[in-house]
């Protein structure tokens, strides 16, 4: 079984699209981030940075102990590995297809998030950085349209974990001030990812989560822009793990287990 620490964001649906189209066991264990769930000592010993989402593999390969995996791409290439599917054998293929998921890891989604954090939630209107992201935001969905154009299937050929990097951040494209209309080769992938059934179940998983969330408050604001430590106020301040078990076993007690108990058994 596999904990998928989560919160339904284009991050979070990397996981939980590939978890779904390899069929695997799993369970969502909420990762409020708008209420500064991120900062409890549990999740920090299985994702240092603050960050979802996260997993623990109960049941790695090679019968070896609980292991936690934090970082999107890093979650994907271990879910690769451990169902040897979504990233192809041949060495070519391989590597265009790690090729893209670190474009996307180390481009796409920082400068998408930039974008829309200027755009959409600073609290002042800042017109160079509005206007910087973007033309980056603007670039960065060129170099993928062409891409597109030129595999005329997916981003890197085969269906694979740099699918499933990229689209969930084409999915907030309206919310970018992009249009599809300007880049049909993601248009037709775009749809094409839209119509699979378990794309459609990985961006269902913990819809209910936000709805009951509701939009974003102050609280939300300060805890996610912040980063500062009024940011930490609102939770437990972090315990150091105890030496040898970090990053090594799902995280036990603490306001996140709790929150995860009650909603723990709703995915397979
Ligand atoms: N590079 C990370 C980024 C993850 C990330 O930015 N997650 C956001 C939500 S989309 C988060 O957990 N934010 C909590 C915070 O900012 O404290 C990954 O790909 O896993």
């Amino acid at each position: 079984m596999i904990d998928l620490y989560y919160w339904p964001t284009p991050n979070g649906w990397k996981i939980s699209i590939m978890l779904e189209e390899c069929a695997l066991p799993y369970r969502v264990v909420p990762v409020n981030i708008g209420r500064g769930e991120q900062f409890e000592a549990p999740f920090l010993a299985i994702s240092p940075n603050n960050r979802m989402p996260a997993i623990v593999d109960h049941d790695p390969p090679e019968g070896k102990a609980p292991l936690s995996v934090f970082e999107s791409g890093a979650i994907l290439l271990y879910l690769a590995h451990k169902t040897q599917r979504f990233l192809p054998q041949g060495l070519e293929a391989r590597v265009r297809a790690i090729e893209w998921l670190m474009w996307q890891m180390g481009g796409m989604g920082p400068m998408l998030g930039q974008n829309g954090h200027f755009l959409l939630y600073a609290d002042q209107e800042v017109p160079y950085a509005i206007e910087r992201y973007a033309r980056e935001a603007r670039r960065l969905y060129g170099v993928l349209d062409r891409q597109l154009a030129l595999t005329g299937a997916f981003v890197a050929g085969e269906y694979s974990i740099a699918d499933f990097a990229c689209f969930p951040w084409i999915m907030t494209h309206k919310r970018q001030g992009i249009s599809l209309d300007d880049f049909p080769s993601i248009a037709r992938w775009f749809a094409t990812m839209r119509a699979r059934e378990a794309v459609q179940r990985g961006l269902a998983v913990g819809a209910d989560l936000r709805i009951a969330d509701g939009p974003m408050d102050e609280q939300a604001r300060r805890i996610l822009f912040g980063q500062g430590s009024e940011a930490r106020q609102p939770v437990a301040a972090a315990a150091p793990p105890a030496a040898g078990t970090a990053r090594s076993a799902s995280p036990a007690g603490g306001a996140l287990e709790a929150a995860a108990n009650g909603r723990k058994g709703k995915r397979r």
